[in-house]
């Protein structure tokens, strides 16, 4: 069970962030309701929220789960792929050795993005992406394995373009994965179920299980029409101004 979460308001240069899409430009108003509507459901979830205050000097910095990976054995802050977003670290650096007793660190010139970090239960998988190194992936395997976790490495840079590694999947529940199409073959979900997803769907691979329901993004009704099926309480949240800067539901709050 989750009891809270670390958000963090986004910014007015939130558009200056960093994005690989070219879906136009987010409007701050819409932004900032969504972020609010975001916030509601995870408090609908039994989630007190940690609130941040905006960072003007760091578009990207709303997406706190690139700085830390959190469990309840134990928290690692980390050093983030992208060079802008080096700043973003103390802040939330400063909540998480508040909360936890021990505090590992990711150190440079290794780096590690929260998103490509997926907790499956007493399993992580973690990501070798454009923004973690291999040593960095490493280095967080070997703190999660001193916790008592177990750990696999997928590598998934040439894997269906994505960002980080919960840009393709999440864990729901069980053995179950939420996967796209270019990772369903990847041998170390061999002995889970998958619900793959259409091409056209791809974005709401990064939903969040929170404490028995699963928030989804909305406008991708296949997906939740198969959660729903398989017994999932949905709630599902506009996230139309975070995908324009490579954004979805995971990235927008530390949970634990
Ligand atoms: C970035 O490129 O770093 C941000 N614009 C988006 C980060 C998304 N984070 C995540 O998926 N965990």
């Amino acid at each position: 069970m989750f009891t809270r979460a670390i958000v963090k308001e986004p910014c007015a240069n939130f558009a200056k962030g960093l994005t690989t899409v070219d879906l136009g430009k987010p409007d701050l108003k819409v932004v900032l309701r969504q972020h609010q509507a975001y916030c509601e459901a995870l408090e609908s979830c039994g989630l007190e929220l940690i609130r941040l205050p905006p960072d003007e000097k760091h578009p990207d910095s709303t997406f706190v789960e690139d700085m830390a990976v959190l469990t309840p054995r134990g928290a690692v802050v980390t050093w983030p792929g992208a060079r802008s977003r080096f700043g973003e670290v103390e802040s939330i650096a400063q909540v998480v050795e508040k909360y936890f007793n021990s505090v590992q660190w990711i150190k440079k010139p290794n780096t590690l993005d929260g998103g490509d970090v997926c907790e499956a239960g007493e399993h992580f998988f973690i990501g070798i992406s454009r923004r973690t190194s291999g040593n960095g992936a490493r280095q967080l395997a070997a703190y999660l394995n001193a916790f008592g976790y177990t750990t696999s490495l997928i590598d998934i840079r040439g894997l269906g373009n994505i960002l980080h590694l919960k840009s393709g999947i999440a864990y729901l529940s069980g053995r179950r994965l939420v996967v796209i199409d270019a990772l369903r073959n990847v041998p170390e979900f061999s002995d889970y179920d998958l619900i793959c997803l259409n091409s056209t769907e791809e974005y709401a691979a990064n939903c969040l299980s929170l404490n028995g329901r699963i928030l989804i993004a909305s406008g991708y009704p296949e997906l939740q029409r198969e959660l729903e099926r398989l017994g999932y309480p949905t709630i599902s949240l506009d996230m139309s101004e975070f995908q324009k800067m490579d954004g979805g539901l995971s990235c927008l709050s530390l949970r634990f």
